[in-house]
């Protein structure tokens, strides 16, 4: 699957919107998620889910550089995320569907924080760039 110009070009320059931020919004997103979709909590067991949580916040930002490492290799997603295919896939065992929610919640995150931005041009974008971080996450690296 190959991204287009203008997504990339969409991608990036939003990327370069939200800089330094980009935990803030995928922490806002798991926070979402878990109000949102309870039965995700499931695979959070072990950390402090309560508002503001600093666990939370951490795994946020883990989950930000993932996705910044993904926008500098859309060329090559699967084997940049094989790690990460490996532990969601055969050691948490996260639910295909949980995946589609998180990118849902980081869709409404974004669309709130940067209204002006958020074209249906831009949520396309969005949603292709997620879709390929969710399949590489999901398929075998060649
Ligand atoms: Ni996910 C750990 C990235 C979706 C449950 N996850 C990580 C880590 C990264 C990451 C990075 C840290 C790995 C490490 O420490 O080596 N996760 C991503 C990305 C997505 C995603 C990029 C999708 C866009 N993860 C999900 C979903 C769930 C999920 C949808 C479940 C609902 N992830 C986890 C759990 C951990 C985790 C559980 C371990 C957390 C911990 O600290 O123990």
């Amino acid at each position: 699957m190959v991204l287009a110009a203008a997504d990339r070009a969409a991608l990036r320059a939003l990327w370069k919107k939200l800089g330094g931020n980009v935990g803030v919004y995928t922490t806002e997103a798991l926070e979402r998620m878990f109000l949102s979709f309870p039965s995700t909590t499931t695979y959070f067991l072990h950390l402090d889910l309560s508002p503001g949580s600093a666990q939370v916040k951490a795994h946020g930002q883990k989950v930000a550089d993932a996705l910044t490492l993904a926008m500098d290799h859309l060329d090559d997603l699967p084997c940049t995320l094989s790690a990460l295919r490996r532990l969601h896939a055969h050691e948490l065992r996260v639910d295909p569907t949980s995946f589609q929610l998180l990118g849902h919640c980081l869709l409404v995150t974004l669309a709130r924080h940067f209204p002006g931005d958020f074209s249906a041009a831009l949520q396309a974008s969005l949603d292709r760039f997620l879709s390929h971080v969710i399949s590489a996450l999901a398929a075998d690296c060649g």
